[in-house]
């Protein structure tokens, strides 16, 4: 990593308001020429799919994307984004698991239905014990397509529900609960987002198809959520990057890393003021 990227820390009003209600945005986190770039390959990808049996009037859900192509390689250790992510979650961190959605036009008339409401990782809500649930984790959404107005397929969230262990639904499935909003962003833009926040997708009602690259970062002793084929790119991966590709010398390393785990604490240890 470059020192430089210093400048893109986590400030305390960030820490604050991350902490406060959940998720921060961070406008203009990449530039017209990488959301240009980046939607080039998403949409080489998408067509791909759809040749290979993808239903095209369906969201495309694809994860594992990383080794697809180094642009999206590029962007697990990112400048503007990774020194955020450590100062929210610190430098036991990997990428745990990581997805693309692009969701077309629906073609379906707007209903008021409650969408798919959710904290992130499953089985983890039901098994760990403890009020209110642990962080463990969270996910960088970069959206690609304008989604600076509703109905566009925006992701959706309870602003502050984090610390809530559950989110009252309408009584007949109809509309969406308290506090519901979407996220309204421009291309370009980062939403991060503790996993425990209450969020969803929701349906494309318009005509420009949405497209957004997940990046969950976790502790390093949770599996990976996606078969995370990405051992064949250590080799070119300096060591902060093949850190986050979830390389590591043993798995004891997990638990108790030794410097040779975790080249992050070392790198922020000589950096870090
Ligand atoms: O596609 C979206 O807007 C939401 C994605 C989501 O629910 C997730 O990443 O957990």
């Amino acid at each position: 990593m470059d020192p430089s990227c210093l400048k893109y820390a986590l400030t305390e009003e960030e820490r604050a308001a991350f902490n406060e209600t959940g998720y921060l945005i961070v406008e203009n986190a990449l530039s017209q020429e990488q959301v240009a770039a980046l939607t080039e390959e998403t949409d080489r990808i998408y067509e791909r799919k759809v040749q290979e049996g993808h239903d095209s009037k369906t969201a495309l859900f694809h994860p594992n994307f990383i080794p697809d192509h180094d642009i999206f390689l590029n962007l697990v250790d990112y400048e503007k984004v990774l020194p955020k992510v450590w100062g929210i979650l610190g430098w036991n961190i990997y990428l745990y698991h990581a997805h693309m959605i692009v969701t077309p036009p629906s073609l379906q008339p707007k209903s008021d239905k409650t969408f798919g409401w959710h904290q992130d990782s499953g089985r983890v809500n039901v098994e760990m014990e403890t009020h209110p649930r642990p962080r463990l984790s969270l996910k960088v959404a970069y959206f690609l397509s304008d989604l600076s107005v509703p109905d566009r397929g925006n992701f959706w969230i309870v602003p502050g529900s984090h610390l809530n262990d559950s989110l009252p639904m309408p009584a007949d499935r109809q509309g969406q609960p308290e506090g519901a909003t979407p996220v309204c962003v421009k291309p370009g833009t980062a939403v991060f987002f503790d996993r425990r926040l209450w969020h969803t997708a929701s349906p494309n009602w318009s005509d420009i198809t949405r497209k957004v690259l997940f990046y969950g970062y976790g502790y390093r002793w949770i599996r990976t959520k996606d078969d995370m084929t990405v051992q064949s790119l250590w080799n070119r991966c300096d060591p902060i990057r093949k850190q986050m590709l979830g390389a590591g010398v043993n798995c004891n390393g997990y638990y108790s890393p030794t410097d040779a785990d975790v080249p992050l604490r070392v790198w922020l240890n000589e950096h870090q003021k």
